[in-house]
């Protein structure tokens, strides 16, 4: 049986760190791909701050308050609503946490883990890291989705719990908490989850409701509780609330499936997730900005082609790496390679570059020269350039705070990235055979 991920029904995507309606055509790897609800864009921090400074009119001295009462006022405190945290902590090496579905069985929960386990000892820790994982019962969905909300609100992470809306509406996460936790848990469960809290007025604890109207509105884990043989898998921020958010529909490749599909291509799923984790660990700007398309991107991230090209990349080196050096228990049927992968994916480049001719990677978002596939190859191009296979994420990640993107690129690989994209170009023009030398033989 051969095992083809992108031929059978297989999806992934990575969410960036605010997600808007349009970023689909991003994100899909094939069609009919769902997409987890918008968020809408955090408040910015400064603004909160300011607004929970009480201002003394008599002595015109503003007066630090401690709104989440942590013991740190809001002006030191990273995370002014939430009481368990005070230090921003993104990137730092802190435990994962899994959160699993009910319906998901033992079995599955202990091999993702394993995985898991071993996407970080290849890439190292990065967190805070949440991992949500449905299974497809819809009542095991909302039990999940109840410790979720609960531990956003109770953290103040909810995109309405900027300070603003209690203070303009006169709703308090405290003191409302239900209120807010049934909004919540309809943001990601309706239409499954009750509705009774809904009316004119307390709409406008949930933006993402308010603004769609309940009618033409879908949870988005409902969304996100897909059959096999489609999986989903995304890394979908939160830098805004200083943790990454991982969402992940049922793993069933772990067991026995009658769509023959392997547990390699799970494991590629964690690791492709993963090494989102790690790259967006290594930038701490919290903005994000519209580009052409509409899409909300955080620049420093990269552009897709090389975001998700990396992810794809390092996935599949990752996964045939471990099985190589027998750290990795492949199952029997598993008989591919690491250059045959790339070698499947650059028969995908040859025919369709027509279609994008001198394409440049910046910009590269088609579904024809899917930014996947010319970005995966444009790493193993990069990489094998600076004879590191770890090259992307050891030399450059580091510089990228201080430099961005491109001047990270340049002083990492000491080129610039247009220069690097004509030697990409010219290197698509070389015979199979040649081309395939860069790849390691395993
Ligand atoms: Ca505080
Ligand atoms: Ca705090
Ligand atoms: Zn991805």
């Amino acid at each position: 049986m051969k095992f083809s991920l992108s031929i059978l029904t297989v999806y992934i995507l990575s969410l960036i760190l605010v997600y808007s309606c349009s970023t689909e055509e991003e994100e899909s790897v094939a069609p009919v791909v769902q997409t987890p609800q918008p968020e809408p864009e955090p408040e910015e921090e400064t603004q909160s701050e300011t607004d929970n400074q009480t201002q003394d009119d008599a002595s015109n001295e503003t007066l630090e308050v401690d709104t989440d009462g942590d013991g740190v006022v809001d002006s030191e405190d990273a995370w002014p609503f939430n009481p368990f945290l005070d230090e921003d902590i993104w990137g730092q090496d802190v435990e994962p946490e899994l959160f699993f579905a009910s319906d998901v069985s033992e079995y599955i929960q202990e091999q993702f883990r394993n995985d898991l386990n071993l996407a970080i000892e290849e890439f190292g820790n990065f967190g805070p890291l949440e991992i949500w994982v449905l299974g497809t019962d819809k009542n095991a969905m909302l039990e999940l989705a109840e410790i979720y909300c609960e531990r956003r609100i109770s953290r103040g992470q909810i995109w309405e719990a900027d300070g603003l809306l209690s203070q303009n509406e006169g709703y308090d996460l405290t003191e409302d908490f239900s209120l807010f936790n049934s909004a919540c848990l309809s943001e990601l469960m309706h239409p499954y989850a009750d509705v009774s809290w809904y009316n004119e007025e307390s709409r406008v604890v949930s933006q993402y409701i308010d603004q769609a109207g309940l009618d033409n509105y879908t949870g988005g884990w409902y969304e996100w509780g897909v059959e096999p043989p489609i999986i989903l898998a995304g890394v979908q921020g939160h830098r805004g609330f200083g943790f990454h958010y991982w969402l992940n529909s049922l793993p069933y490749m772990y067991e026995e499936n009658e769509y023959f599909i392997g547990k390699e291509d799970i494991a590629f799923i964690i690791f492709h997730e993963y090494f989102h984790v790690i790259n967006y660990s290594n930038v701490f700007e919290t903005e994000s900005v519209e580009d052409e398309t509409g899409n909300s991107v955080v620049p420093d991230y990269g552009p897709t082609s090389m975001r998700e090209g990396s992810a794809d990349y390092m996935g599949w080196y990752a996964l045939y790496k471990l099985i190589d050096e027998g750290e990795y228990n492949k199952s029997e049927e598993f008989q591919s390679t690491l250059r045959e992968e790339m070698k499947n994916r650059m028969n995908t480049i040859q025919e369709n570059i027509i279609n994008c001719p001198n394409f440049n990677l910046t910009n590269l978002d088609g579904e024809i020269c899917d930014p996947y596939i010319f970005g995966s190859w444009a790493i193993a191009y990069l990489n094998n350039r600076a004879e590191n296979q770890n090259a992307y994420q050891e030399l450059m990640f580091p510089l990228i705070n201080d430099l961005g993107y491109y001047g990270a690129f340049e002083e990492a690989f000491g080129i610039t990235f247009e220069t690097f994209n004509q030697e990409f170009l010219e290197f698509l023009e070389l015979p199979i055979e040649q081309q395939l030398e860069i790849i390691p033989d395993i």
